[in-house]
């Protein structure tokens, strides 16, 4: 039994804010929204994290990539800018192991991050 909180997302076990969806992927608003906008992008594959991205997910990652300046847009971000974020294991702030991408704006946002 898959107990992935993202695989239930993915799988309307569990209800979310579906900002985007297609075959590949998910995009939905982020709970805990640490910006007015503040979506996770996933794919519908359970890749646990970066470190586990294979040769083979290529086509997953670039489609992400194609389809959040839409997201940004859609949500009117992309003119003023946004910030995507992967954060990979423990140092790195992971908190979920499907691997997202985080989409933030709204708002100036400072760098370095903490
Ligand atoms: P992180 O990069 O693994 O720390 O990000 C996980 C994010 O998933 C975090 O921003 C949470 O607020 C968010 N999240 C969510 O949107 N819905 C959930 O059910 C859970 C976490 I659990």
């Amino acid at each position: 039994m898959n107990e992935c909180i993202f695989c239930k997302i993915i799988n309307k076990e569990i209800p979310s804010e579906i900002v985007y969806e297609d075959e590949l992927i998910l995009a939905f608003n982020d709970i805990e929204a640490k910006a007015p906008t503040h979506i996770l992008v996933i794919p519908k594959k359970h890749i646990p994290s970066l470190n586990d991205l294979k040769e083979e997910d290529s086509k997953i990652i670039s489609h992400i990539f194609s389809i959040i300046p839409k997201v940004a847009e859609k949500n009117g971000i992309n003119k003023s800018g946004y910030r995507v974020v992967n954060n990979c294991g423990k140092d790195g702030g992971q908190t979920v192991d499907h691997i997202h991408f985080h989409v933030l704006g709204g708002r100036n946002l400072t760098w370095p991050p903490g």
